[in-house]
């Protein structure tokens, strides 16, 4: 049903619209009509089925809204607002969040220069354009200018790690709906990109009408931002949300378009051209004996399935994670396809901290959270102290000395899985490691990451510490912090040549903040004869859970179970571990 939410945005756009056309009063009408709809605390669309009497029954709403609401909940649209859209045919969210852009600006601007979007006003502000239109000056087109700097930052790229939940939560609300036969994610987020500009979403159904419908009216849609016959967009906690609905005979090519990457797809309909034939978002055509341009035009011979589309070049269905036009589609051309590792691969995780150091857990409790995950193995690795440790947090060589008794009396104590005494020492930026020789040799394992100075080139420093005899894994290499920091530059090849060669694994840290080495480097990595390691550097036991962003990373990277350290039986685990003995 239509939520209260939905009813006032809609009167809120009439607003914008009338007062972007420089209409008066009603604007203010409208508003209020809108606060009082979002605040009535029964469902507006129930008394709309009753009829225009009863909405009149909202304070401030008259006759005039009431009817237009009727409108709206009959027929899931309003008429004039339809004609205001079309005559006003601009992004007003994405411009009225430019500090000092209201939508009377925004209408003025569109009647002088066309402005409709974000880029037309950048474009129009840069050229020196705005100064020239009447009530415009130089210094608003300054102000104006470095408004949609920072509204764009304010619009920067989700992390994956919050995206994704999200969009996986609207799939399963949309599939409830009876009028949905297929949905899945599409898009960046269906590669598992690291960031993702907007969730895209499709679905597959005989009645786009409901469904686009049971979409803008999901209870985490904060605003609906267009909503059309076969497409729709949404913003969900700053994240946009576009759906598209096709037909189910259509799905798998509309699928296989809106994956993307674009240059995957590029790369894919050159190889259709050279069999005669056109690839595109409605399915495989044969068009040998087609003049006719239309995009449907020839014998169709895929497109329900994508796996249909692949098998129509010839090719086995490639994984999203590797559509990235990085050798891809010659690799399944010749067969020889990674056979990727999976997230139920994963047999333990090799980087988690405790409450002995900035962890919310005990040691204890970790271990029972990634025992419940059924894995055969978990290293407690908190932090030693050293540069990069703020207030305390790092353990002293005494107090890692109590720990490994005590972490070993938790593994004698537990016969369904082992855990390894371990410690996460810090680089220094001369790649000397913070923790004395004799306790490193007696742990387990020992992650090395850096913690500070993350700038510059790190590839030096961090061979170093891959060099150091009792060092076994590097963690989060480059220090990153997705949207925030770009940590050190390294020369994957070389690092990675040196930690092969020594027996060191290069972490992919799960942790959505870092997904670090990312999947570039992870390709790099694995190509020069490193191993990796998949792990949460968890907290608390709930983390154990992003285990799966740093599979998918890793996936982006072409990673093979085999290249994964923490993808191995606990026997093979510890010949790695063991010192100076390369297997
Ligand atoms: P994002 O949202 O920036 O993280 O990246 P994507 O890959 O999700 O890109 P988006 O949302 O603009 O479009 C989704 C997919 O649709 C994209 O990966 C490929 C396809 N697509 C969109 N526009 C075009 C286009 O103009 N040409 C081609 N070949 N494909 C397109
Ligand atoms: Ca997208
Ligand atoms: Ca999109
Ligand atoms: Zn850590």
């Amino acid at each position: 049903m239509t939520s209260n939410a939905e009813v006032a945005d809609r009167l809120e756009e009439f607003a914008d619209l009338l007062e972007a056309k420089d209409v008066e009063y009603k604007p203010r009408a409208y508003r209020r009509a809108a606060e009082n709809v979002a605040e009535y605390p029964q469902d507006v669309a129930e008394l709309a089925e009753e009829g225009v009497e009863a909405v009149q029954g909202i304070d401030r709403v008259g006759e005039a809204i009431a009817s237009k609401i009727v409108e709206y909940v009959e027929t899931g649209k309003i008429e004039e607002l339809e004609e205001l859209r079309e005559e006003l045919p601009v992004e007003m969210g994405a411009l009225t969040s430019v500090e000092g852009v209201g939508p009377k600006t925004v209408g003025t601007l569109y009647e002088a220069l066309g402005i409709e979007t974000l880029d037309d006003l950048e474009v129009a502000a840069r050229a020196g354009e705005i100064r020239e239109v009447s009530g415009f000056g130089a210094k608003t087109e300054e102000n104006i200018r470095s408004g949609i700097d920072f509204a764009r930052q304010a619009h920067e790229r989700q992390l994956l790690g919050d995206a994704r939940p999200r969009g996986e939560q609207v799939v399963t609300y949309l599939n409830v709906s009876d009028a949905v036969r297929r949905c899945e994610l599409a898009g960046s987020l269906r590669r598992w990109k690291a960031t993702i500009g907007d969730v895209d979403v499709l679905v597959g159904s005989e009645d786009p009408e409901a469904v686009i419908e049971s979409f803008t009216d999901w209870g985490y849609a904060d605003r609906v931002i267009e909503a059309g016959d076969q497409k729709a967009s949404i913003r969900s906690d700053d994240v946009r949300i576009d759906l598209r609905v096709v037909d189910p005979g259509e799905f798998g090519a509309a699928l296989q378009y809106f994956t993307g990457s674009k240059d995957h797809n590029v790369t894919l309909r050159n190889r259709a051209i050279e069999r005669d034939l056109k690839m595109n978002e409605y399915g495989v055509f044969d068009v040998r004996d087609v003049e006719d341009d239309d995009q449907r035009a020839g014998e169709h011979v895929a497109g329900e399935t994508e796996k249909s589309m692949y098998a129509a070049l010839d090719l086995p269905p490639i994984p999203p994670e590797l559509r990235e036009d990085r050798g891809e589609i010659a690799a399944a051309a010749a067969g020889e396809l990674p056979d990727l590792v999976e997230t139920q691969e994963v047999r333990g995780d090799l980087h988690v901290h405790t409450e002995w150091s900035d962890g919310n857990e005990t040691i204890e409790g970790m271990v029972e959270g990634a025992a419940e995950r059924g894995y055969e193995y978990v290293a407690i690795t908190d932090h030693a102290t050293g540069s990069g440790m703020v207030g305390g947090v790092g353990l002293e060589d005494d107090e890692l000395r109590e720990q490994l008794d005590e972490v070993q009396a938790v593994d004698e104590r537990r016969n369904d899985i082992a855990v390894l005494a371990g410690v996460e020492a810090n680089v220094g930026t001369d790649g000397s490691i913070s923790v004395a020789e004799d306790l490193l040799a007696e742990l387990d394992l020992v992650v090395a990451s850096p913690h500070a100075s993350l700038d510059g080139d790190g590839t030096d420093r961090l061979i170093a510490a891959v060099e150091h005899p009792h060092v076994d894994v590097i963690g989060h290499p480059t220090g990153r912090y997705l949207n925030r920091r770009p940590g050190l530059d390294l020369d994957i090849p070389e690092l990675a040549t040196a930690a092969a060669e020594h027996d060191t694994a290069l972490e992919v840290s799960a942790n959505p903040q870092r997904l670090d080495l990312g999947g570039n480097e992870v390709k790099q990595a694995i190509d020069a004869g490193a191993t990796i390691a998949i792990d949460t550097d968890a907290h608390h036991p709930s983390s154990y859970d992003f285990s799966r962003f740093g599979v998918h990373t890793a996936r982006r990277g072409w990673a093979k179970a085999g290249d994964v350290l923490n993808a191995q039986p606990l026997s093979k685990l510890r010949e790695f571990l063991a010192d100076g003995s390369p297997t």
